[in-house]
């Protein structure tokens, strides 16, 4: 029987629009069958509600933020009828597709922007299956509301007794995103806590060391990371999850026996996310959609900007758990949901530990199985035809470029491929940050990161390429020609130039 309480919590947080989750119900027959799916998107200025915790006025599609969950069967064809009210000219990115090159949606380089007032038509085939999205490519609308998942099921896979797509994004003080653009912000680096200074491992766990700790060598140096401020780091109003922060957040019940499959994207413009779920270890399938050579099993996700996860568990018990971002201070941001037994409904929900250190992370060399590359070893991929080294660069306290070879976009160098070309790019980043670099319209396999090789490379559309390291990418040329754009996801990044190409040259 429903108590009263648990009915007003229900009526309450839908009437207040809280989309926290998605929940993906299997497709109908008749939307699974039909051989088109259509969608408008439409984008205009959207005043956040309340349950964001931000008072902010940005841009949404359909009256949302996140926009509306696309879905479609793999095979299926897709058309989008952009009508664009944002106020300005925009385009709209379909993020990890391989799709013909004018359907991109890369203002002046695919496509000429959709004008404000305009409309656009975008049809092609979702391909390949897997966890998508879809986002603006003009100026700073991805960081005013103009992004949303997009799922291509692959029916092949089986299914989870409960799907869920979480949307993690941080509401910007654009004020802020400004000044870091011009390399003049005052905000605070943001590591949470627990993470060794260069933000890519956990600290082991130092025992005796209360939560406030702070004696004991590499914890200290995280927490002086944290509180730095640097010049291109944006301050956010709030932090949320699929359009609402905690505890506005509205839970995902669930019943012991089930497993639940959900897929997250991290929708920020700059932040790093480093999930977890409080008495759950999470199993992890698929990367940015795509199947992993082997699943793993981490305590807590790792998610650059624009990157997916597929992260599985069971529920073996009744309870109530948070799955929440650890940000760099705990007690002010809360970036969560709760996942909960129906019979939970009054419990204190347990929390995941506010630390990171002694958390087995997911990263590159933990699901690749990275090994130390002996100087010299001969290359085990076999021969890359083209070859090509791009150095990142810039971000120095008042300069406002980010660079590739020491140049911003458009002078950056291009990457000539022809069809068949079997590429290799390999990236330095001697700067003191990680960069999630991002190639249009293709699946990449990452094969190698912080000089280790992978036993089992990654197939992946965006990666980290760690600060003060270097990371390498494999990929066959055999998508739809035309002009594809690399660029790093960090959305101050790119606005500050950091962005080159890949072209599809004709063989002559
Ligand atoms: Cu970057």
């Amino acid at each position: 029987m429903m108590r009263r309480r648990d009915f007003l919590q229900t009526s309450v947080t839908v009437g207040a629009a809280a989309m926290s989750w998605m929940l993906l119900p299997p497709m109908s027959a008749r939307a699974a069958d039909s051989e088109l799916v259509e969608v408008t998107l439409e984008a205009r200025p959207y005043r956040y509600p309340r349950v964001t915790g931000a008072n902010f006025t940005g841009l949404a599609y359909n009256g949302r933020v996140p926009g509306p969950l696309l879905r479609v069967r793999y095979g299926q064809t897709f058309r989008a009828r952009f009508i664009n009210h944002s106020g300005g000219p925009s385009t709209i990115h379909w993020h990890g597709m391989i799709l013909p090159n004018d359907m991109d949606g890369v203002p002046y380089v695919t496509q000429a922007p959709v004008p404000d007032g305009g409309q656009f038509i975008y049809t092609y085939k979702p391909d390949p299956p897997g966890f998508r999205w879809y986002h603006s490519h003009v100026g700073d609308q991805d960081a005013l509301g103009l992004f949303g998942a997009f799922l291509v099921e692959d029916p092949r896979e089986p299914r989870a007794d409960v799907e869920a797509v979480l949307v993690l994004h941080d509401v910007p003080d654009m004020h802020s995103l400004w000044a870091a653009v011009a390399g003049k912000s005052k905000a605070m680096m943001n590591v949470p806590p627990g993470l060794s200074g260069d933000g890519m491992r956990a600290l082991p766990a130092v025992s005796g060391m209360g939560p406030m700790g702070g004696m004991g060598g590499m914890g200290g140096m995280s927490r002086a990371m944290k509180s730095m401020p640097m010049s291109d780091e944006v301050q956010y109003l709030s932090h949320c999850v699929s359009g609402a922060a905690y505890p506005h957040t509205r839970p995902l019940i669930v019943k012991v026996g089930q497993t639940v499959r959900l897929r997250i994207l991290n929708a920020s413009p700059t932040l790093t996310h480093y999930v977890r779920l409080a008495g759950h270890k999470l199993r992890v399938t698929h990367s940015d959609g795509n199947p992993l050579p082997r699943a793993v099993t981490v305590d807590a996700l790792r998610i650059g900007v624009a990157e997916r996860y597929d992260a599985w568990f069971e529920v073996t018990r009744p309870g109530a758990w948070l799955l929440e971002s650890l940000m760099g201070d705990v007690h002010d941001h809360r970036q969560s949901v709760l996942i909960r037994t129906a019979d939970a409904a009054n419990h204190p929900p347990e929390m995941p530990p506010a630390s990171l250190a002694g958390a087995q992370l997911f990263t590159y060399e933990l699901a690749g199985e990275g090994v130390a590359l002996a100087p010299g070893a001969p290359d085990p991929f076999g021969p890359a035809n083209v070859r090509k080294t791009l150095l990142l660069g810039g971000g120095k306290p008042g300069n406002p470029h980010w660079t590739i070879d020491g140049k911003i976009w458009p002078h950056t160098p291009k990457i000539d491929v022809r069809h068949g070309d079997y590429v290799e790019i390999h990236f330095q980043n001697p700067t003191d940050m990680d960069h999630p670099m991002h190639l249009h319209g293709h699946v990449f396999e990452l094969v190698e990161v912080s000089g280790q090789r992978l036993r089992y490379p990654l197939p992946k559309d965006t990666t980290l390429v760690p600060a003060g390291s270097t990371a390498t990418w494999r990929f066959l040329a055999d998508s739809p020609p035309g002009r594809w754009v690399l660029h790093c996801h960090n959305l101050v990044h790119l606005m500050d130039g950091m962005m080159t190409e890949v072209d599809y040259v004709r063989r002559t």
